[in-house]
């Protein structure tokens, strides 16, 4: 076919699959039902996608559905279970739809699968866990099933898959594996049970498969090796006689420049290479490059599967143009899969008219796809109107009011080195010290208390105008003032407000910035059945009033301890939102960075002693090519800096890191000069500790005592335990004790048990210590 997507979203329009599943996990409703819900939801999907242009009969149309994560659905195609989960699998060795939910969720017995991020995206997938043990084999043929599914409702669909090498890449060795075992270490096992796949599909009638090779792009330890594997998985896969034991192979590569894997995958067997030319180029075709490509398809991927903008119609089409003189046979698609954007932008009633009319959701992207695939068909003439419309949209997005804004510009323009500058630690130190007055060891959170059903409600009649915006505030204040008592109860040493008014860490922010948008139904699915409703920043960014002030304000006056304001970081906001692409991230980030360098000034005004600035998503934008990773460090880090740098020297600066292996930014951690940073660290045990002492990391460290992802009360000795090897990598006195994490996702019961063994261990530890010093 001349066009297809990569990928569609799968959690429904109206996050069908999300209630589906929460009805399912809570017992309200049963297998049967959860298994009709999403074959309802496939057959609404293929509907759509004929309808918006994709073509229903040669494999345009891609499967690619799952039930909660694709890199589980193809450990669980490959039946590789870990030893230690074992027990998730049925009476006939298979995994049913309880075991598949236990390898995502964990049970009573046992903890679930790791969760990471999926490229540089806020997406989390889960980590399969090999050994050289692992039994490896076609475990389940649902990928069939659903093709079948298909075909009997007359579409025949393209199956999607994690490739062999990208799903060895994504995999870590299980604990008991033997030092020295890597994952790629099992590529014959892997590719023989693709092989066995891909019978199984040509039986069932399919004629294409796509299978997900981004691993391949990824600038890392195993490049070389997976490039290698690459190789010998492809040659072997395209062995089999094509029609007969395999559908054609559609191999794609997505999120970042080809580079070397375009040419490696041009000289194996397969029928189509998919690039990404949006964060890539064009590959260098030398003559022997295109010699591999005869009778292979090159699969542009020119609409962006990643941000939400509308395409520049005619930039596409040159490129497209360009290729099908240099290749035998262009396609156009996605650059990634769409499960990145929303829907539709059809259910965003009140987004202003003209920023709409720069946007493409899922459904729109699929039609720019369908323009473009016309174009390279029938010629580009034919979509001519469709072009200019594009271009002349893209010209009104330049001209537009709020797009420029000449006071921020001028701002940025004038910013000396000394706005990145803090005074001298030392004397910071001193300083803080004698302001906050604090015992060695002193606890806090790292800023959200857990959200209750009222409180969501409350903010639900907001909306509908039920409450007044006084009501709204008095019933956060009193929230706030019920999160302060059991601080105090509980005895914490520096309190937070809890953040009752905030939806979301970035959207909060967001929705009180100038040069962002909200979206009233933009779900983007996180992990599971979490979604997120990414921002849109559209325009120069500006804080019309400050955002945070009355509520830290209001807690403070209730509360004779020190008080923490809580703000999110200029790199956490652009990562977690749909950033503009008309600058570099760097210019964008550092106005986001100016709007809260002036939120921390008015805290700090008002009084309040410490500013935790979050970055979780430092690690997330890290580039997939190490060639841009010092630039990407360096204005990541500046943003941090020019933020939080404005303040006396009496004035704590924390941040908060999490979700993410730090080894890579272990400089950058560093380099972000915080008075104090926490860190995720209780599930390593203490890991990244050792890390930061490598580094030479001389201030305050807070190492996350207990994994708030879990339900999970921790003992009051588990906590001890932890606080005591912490202090084998930072002395008492920069050391602090908190959770992971925030506790917005937890009850209340839990999480009062777990801060009282929190408070009581670091108790016990300063106890022992004063005894013995
Ligand atoms: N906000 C945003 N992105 C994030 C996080 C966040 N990415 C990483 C991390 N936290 C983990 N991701 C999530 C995403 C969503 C949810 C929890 C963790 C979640 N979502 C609610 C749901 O799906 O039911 C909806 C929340 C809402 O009503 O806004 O619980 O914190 N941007
Ligand atoms: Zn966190």
């Amino acid at each position: 076919p001349s066009g297809t997507i990569l990928g569609y979203p799968r959690i429904g329009p109206r996050r069908e699959l999300k209630k589906a599943l929460e009805s399912y996990w809570s017992g309200r409703t049963d297998a049967e039902q959860l298994r009709s819900a999403a074959a309802d939801l496939r057959r609404s999907t293929a509907d759509r996608l004929t309808r918006l242009g994709l073509d229903p009969v040669s494999g345009a149309i891609p499967g690619g559905f799952s039930l909660y994560d694709q890199v589980l659905d193809a450990a669980v195609t490959l039946g590789a279970v870990p030893e230690r989960l074992s027990g998730v699998r049925g009476p006939d060795g298979g995994i049913d739809l309880d075991g598949y939910f236990s390898l995502a969720r964990g049970n009573a017995d046992t903890a679930p699968l790791e969760m990471t991020k999926w490229f540089d995206t806020n997406y989390h997938y889960l980590v399969p866990e090999l050994s050289p043990d692992t039994d490896i084999r076609l475990g389940s043929t649902a990928i069939v099933d659903q093709f079948r599914e298909a075909t009997a409702d007359g579409v025949t669909t393209r199956p999607v898959i994690v490739g062999p090498v990208t799903f060895l890449l994504l995999s870590k060795a299980a604990d008991d594996a033997p030092s020295g075992f890597r994952p790629l270490d099992r590529l014959g096992d892997v590719v023989a049970a693709y092989r066995r796949l891909l019978a199984r599909l040509a039986e069932a009638g399919a004629e294409w498969v796509q299978l997900d090779e981004p691993g391949l792009v990824v600038d890392g330890p195993n490049s070389t090796a997976a490039l290698g594997a690459a190789r010998t998985a492809y040659a072997e896969l395209g062995a089999a006689p094509i029609g007969a034991e395999r559908p054609a192979i559609f191999a794609s590569l997505q999120y970042a420049d080809a580079g070397d894997a375009f040419a490696v995958l041009a000289r194996t067997p397969v029928e189509a290479i998919g690039i990404d030319l949006v964060r890539g180029d064009v590959p260098d075709l030398t003559s022997d490059v295109v010699s591999g490509l005869a009778g292979k398809t090159v699969v542009a991927g020119l609409v962006d599967g990643h941000n939400v903008w509308r395409t520049d119609l005619a930039r596409a089409a040159g490129v497209l143009e360009r290729l099908a003189g240099l290749v035998p046979s262009v396609s156009v698609s996605t650059s990634t899969s769409l499960f990145h954007v929303p829907h539709t932008l059809d259910d965003e009633p009140s987004l202003p008219a003209a920023l709409k009319s720069w946007l493409r959701f899922a459904d729109e992207k699929v039609a720019e796809v369908a323009v473009l695939a016309r174009g390279l068909r029938d010629g580009f003439d034919t979509v001519r109107s469709e072009i200019e419309e594009a271009t002349e949209a893209g010209a009104s997005r330049e001209r537009a009011t709020g797009v420029r804004d000449g006071v921020v510009r001028g701002r940025l323009a004038g910013l000396a080195a000394g706005d990145f500058e803090r005074g001298d630690y030392a004397r910071r130190r001193l300083q803080q010290d004698r302001r906050l007055g604090l015992s060695p060891l002193p606890t806090t959170t790292i800023g959200s208390f857990p959200q209750t059903a009222e409180v969501r409600a409350a903010r639900g009649k907001l909306r509908t105008g039920e409450l007044s915006a006084d009501e709204y505030r008095d019933a956060m204040r009193a929230e706030i003032a019920r999160v302060v008592e059991l601080q105090h109860d509980l005895g914490l040493d520096v309190i937070v407000h809890g953040e009752p008014e905030r939806s979301d860490m970035v959207q909060y922010f967001a929705e009180n910035l100038d040069g962002f948008a909200t979206t009233a139904n933009g779900w983007v699915q996180s992990y599971g059945s979490r979604c997120t409703r990414p921002s849109i920043l559209w325009g120069d960014v500006s804080r019309p009033a400050p955002m945070t002030v009355p509520w830290a304000s209001y807690a403070a006056s209730l509360t004779e301890k020190p008080l923490k304001g809580m703000l999110t970081g200029p790199v956490t906001i652009l990562a977690w939102s749909f950033v503009r692409d008309d600058q570099p991230l760097g210019d964008t980030a550092r106005q986001v960075a100016l709007a809260l360098r002036d939120e921390v000034a008015d805290l700090e005004s008002a009084g309040i002693p410490i500013i935790q600035v979050d970055e979780p998503a430092l690690r997330e934008l890290l580039p997939l090519k190490a060639a841009d990773r010092p630039a990407y460090l360096d204005w990541s880090v500046g943003a941090f800096r020019l933020a939080t740098s404005g303040v006396a020297d009496a004035t704590s600066i924390h941040t908060h890191l999490c979700y993410s292996e730090f080894g890579e930014v272990i400089g950058a951690i560093d380099d972000l000069n915080a008075d104090v940073t926490s860190i995720e660290a209780a599930r390593s045990r203490m890991e990244v500790l050792s890390d930061l002492r490598a580094e030479g990391f001389s201030r305050g460290i807070g190492p996350g005592v207990y994994d708030i992802h879990s339900p999970r009360v921790p003992t009051t000795e588990e906590i001890t335990g932890l606080i005591r090897a912490a202090l084998e990598s930072a002395p008492a006195d920069r050391l602090w004790v908190n959770p992971d994490c925030g506790l917005k996702t937890r009850g209340y019961a839990e999480t009062r048990a777990a801060l009282e063994n929190l408070v009581g261990a670091a108790h016990a530890v300063r106890r022992t210590r004063a005894a013995v010093g």
